[in-house]
């Protein structure tokens, strides 16, 4: 069991203690009114060098800046898995274009009984291979619904609620290549970095794109990633390897990895610091760290829809929540007045979604239609998301515009 809470509690402890290495707080202040001021990032026009590789067809995708997000219609009469031609892609900088052959995994640090350990691909595709079922989730997934919905204004990448899917990943687990590295008794935290061009925001160079977790986590459930659905990692989504860390938020499923840090003291990065942290008036001045996603629902279709008046629909979508299945998902067709039980099809996965289905004859004109979930655990999906001014973790119930003519 990994108790998150505790983890993010001690490493905000050691950070405003100022016990924080690899990352100081002076750059935290500096940069937070950087970030404050970009304010949504609109999205440009695709330039000739894309920082995605795959292609983005409108049908599929709607892109914003670096990023691709899916468009929920996409996913109608589709599997259990999101296929990887629209599978949403994540970017703080471009997709790096690496060679499989010549790539190599360093990982080192003060948490490894001995020197540095350097393995290739072929080195991992030996190792015992386990393939699951796994959501990545980008934690700012729902993100302009803050504005769109709750009138509120934050900054960061203006998502609908396409930043998330669910794929079918295999790889070996992160615990048989750290112990076959030779881990020390006080190994603490360990932290994944990846290839692909620093990120520069605010005029400042914060290196590679890297985020630690405990070690306990490392050891648990996560995964060297070196296939999705079944074929090899593509450019995007971290060819040839990423991390795949289930329940957590999409950033510490690092793309692309070159080196692994094992560290026998704790770690921080720009990405569990000043990103990643939930700041307002609701939270403490240096901002409440979080690791985990929340419960979320989603219709197949786009918001403004038209219907034919008088016609039954079948309306479909998907509930996903990181404290393990969907245990029941509601329905409104008109605006949240009354609540019907939509019908579970296929498979609840611990760590994925859950499909659902409800029938709907609207009568001419607008309607307003809603989805709430609960997971096992018991938790719905509020009314209203919290407020934070980086817009993380938008679990509200979602209201999605559609008419019938
Ligand atoms: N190296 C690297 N890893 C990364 C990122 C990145 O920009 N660089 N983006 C992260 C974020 S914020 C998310 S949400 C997921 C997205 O994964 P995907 O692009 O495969 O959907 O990758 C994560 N891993
Ligand atoms: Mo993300």
């Amino acid at each position: 069991m990994i108790d998150e809470v505790a983890y993010d509690e001690a490493r905000l402890r050691d950070w405003t203690a100022g016990r924080a290495r690899g990352f100081s707080r002076r750059n935290l202040f500096a940069l937070a009114t950087a970030v404050g001021a970009a304010g949504l990032i609109p999205s440009p026009a695709r330039a000739a060098d894309s920082p995605i590789v795959k292609p983005l067809p409108p049908e599929l995708f709607r892109v914003l800046g670096t990023n691709a997000e899916t468009k929920w219609s996409a996913l109608k009469d589709q599997g259990y898995f999101v296929p990887i031609d629209r599978f949403f892609v994540r970017n703080h900088t471009s997709t790096p274009r690496l060679d499989a052959s010549t790539w190599n995994l360093e990982i080192s640090g003060s948490g490894l009984r001995g020197d540095a350990v350097h393995l290739d691909l072929d080195d991992l595709r030996r190792l015992p291979a386990e393939t699951h079922a796994v959501t990545v989730e980008c934690a700012g997934n729902g993100r302009g619904y803050f504005t769109s919905q709750q009138g509120q204004t934050v900054s960061g990448t203006a998502w609908g609620l396409g930043a998330v899917g669910v794929a079918r990943w295999r790889g070996v687990r992160l615990s048989t290549v750290l112990r076959r590295a030779g881990l020390h008794r006080d190994a603490l935290d360990v932290q994944a970095s990846g290839l692909d061009p620093n990120y520069v925001t605010g005029g400042v160079d914060l290196g590679p794109v890297r985020r630690p977790m405990p070690l306990t986590k490392a050891l648990d459930d996560v995964l060297l990633a070196y296939e999705m659905n079944g074929e090899p990692l593509p450019p995007d989504h971290g060819h040839p390897v990423r991390l795949i860390v289930p329940h957590w938020i999409g950033i510490a499923s690092i793309k692309w990895v070159g080196k692994i840090e094992v560290s026998a003291e704790p770690l921080f990065s720009p990405w569990n610091t000043q990103f990643y942290r939930l700041f307002g008036p609701e939270f403490p001045a240096e901002g409440r760290p979080f690791d985990k996603q929340v419960v979320k629902s989603a219709f197949e279709l786009e918001p403004g829809t038209t219907f034919t008046a008088g016609r039954r629909v079948r309306l479909t979508g998907r509930s996903w929540s990181a404290n393990g299945p969907i245990r029941k998902v509601e329905v409104s067709t008109d605006g949240g007045t009354t609540w019907r039980h939509a019908r579970f099809t296929g498979p609840s996965w611990d760590g994925a979604w859950q499909r659902w289905e409800l029938d709907f004859k609207p009568a001419a004109g607008a309607h307003e239609l809603l989805a709430r979930a609960t997971d096992v655990h018991g938790v719905t999906q509020p009314e209203v998301a919290r407020y934070n001014t980086l817009g993380y973790l938008f679990d509200a119930v979602v209201r999605v515009p559609v008419t019938a003519a």
